[in-house]
């Protein structure tokens, strides 16, 4: 069943377990067995959830991370994906979501406002257009033509929260941030939202059926100028997929995947014969090289490969990453990092 099964820890240990935990998990690759999800962050955990549900009864990948990703879209706790999310430094909640199955197919929305849940937005652009991505209002104008209820999706907190932001008004994306209100750490970096705060969950399901697929969605990085896109919606960047070989998604500042297009050499690195956590590594290496100043900030890489094989590196501790089988539904590991 895995290589390193050791090494997974329930949601409900976190704490001291998920740091004394972390040397084991650079020792190597854990392994999953089919059907299968992996997600970014300590809410992956019910995202993941969501996911098996559909996985357990042979669905089919897609459906599982379309369900999947739902679940931090509609929480009203998570300022970073969909609903409540915060908002961009003019105050307009503004969404990136993208989504892809086994045969290539692929659709996004970036800069989306007043819909809820730009992941379904996404797989509607997949299914119903000839197009891959659409933005900003024509995004807005097709979800309400397939449906989607346009709504309000500033609350009350992430609106108090953009006040208190604009006192200052400094842009400054803080590590790891979306530890927090799931994970019960202790010594925790922050909480999912908190000022300056970025935040997204990337999710990978591997199906009964050997195919995978995967989805990806944020509202990006807090106080963002508005208009700004991150990685989250770009095919290749914050998400990819190709059946022959696993997927990959990330997390942190988008701008430095965007650089190295990131999630497509971390899939092309497993194709070559890394290891996912390999690939991951070696992604997270080529944004240091190219500019060693990115220490400071964070981005986190997840990969699965066909074998079920999981791998995650980031720039620095504090990534966390949930895993479901069907040997355990609740597990979460901290990323290997450099720092
Ligand atoms: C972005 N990558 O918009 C997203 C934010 C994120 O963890 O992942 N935060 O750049």
């Amino acid at each position: 069943m895995s290589l390193s099964r050791r090494g997974l820890i329930g949601a409900s240990a976190v704490g001291a377990g998920l740091l004394a935990s972390a040397a084991r998990a650079t020792e190597g690759t854990t392994k999953l067995s089919k059907p299968c999800v992996i997600s970014t962050w300590d809410f992956g955990v019910p995202a993941n959830h969501a996911a098996w549900a559909v996985l357990s009864k042979g669905g089919r990948a897609l459906d599982a991370v379309e369900a999947g990703a739902r679940i931090p879209e509609q929480d009203l706790k998570n300022h970073s994906v969909g609903r409540a999310g915060y908002p961009d430094r003019d105050g307009h909640v503004s969404l990136d979501a993208c989504i892809m199955d086994e045969l290539g197919n692929c659709g996004s929305v970036a800069a989306l406002e007043h819909i809820a849940h730009p992941i379904s937005v996404a797989r509607k652009v997949m299914e119903k257009t000839p197009h891959v991505m659409l933005v900003g209002a024509g995004a807005l104008q097709f979800a309400i033509e397939q449906g989607f209820p346009r709504e309000e999706l500033l609350t009350e907190e992430s609106r108090v929260a953009w006040e208190a932001w604009k006192k200052d008004a400094k842009y400054a994306p803080k590590a790891n941030s979306e530890v927090g209100d799931y994970g019960q750490t202790s010594g925790r970096l922050g909480t999912p939202g908190g000022a300056g705060n970025h935040d997204t969950i990337g999710m990978l399901a591997l199906d009964a059926a050997g195919n995978i697929s995967g989805a990806c969605t944020t509202s990006g990085m807090a106080w963002k100028m508005r208009g700004r896109v991150g990685d989250s919606p770009i095919i290749g960047a914050g998400l990819y997929v190709d059946n022959e070989v696993g997927g990959a998604t990330s997390t942190g500042v988008g701008e430095e995947v965007i650089r190295n297009v990131g999630s497509f050499l971390v899939v092309e690195l497993m194709r070559q014969g890394r290891s996912p956590q390999e690939a991951c590594k070696e992604a997270v290496a080529r944004i240091l090289k190219k500019k060693p100043a990115a220490k400071d900030i964070q981005v986190g890489f997840l990969a699965i490969n066909k074998q079920g094989e999981v791998g995650a590196w980031a720039i620095q501790k504090g990534f966390t990453y949930a895993l479901c089988d069907g040997a355990n539904q609740d597990g979460l590991l901290p990323g290997a990092s450099f720092y």
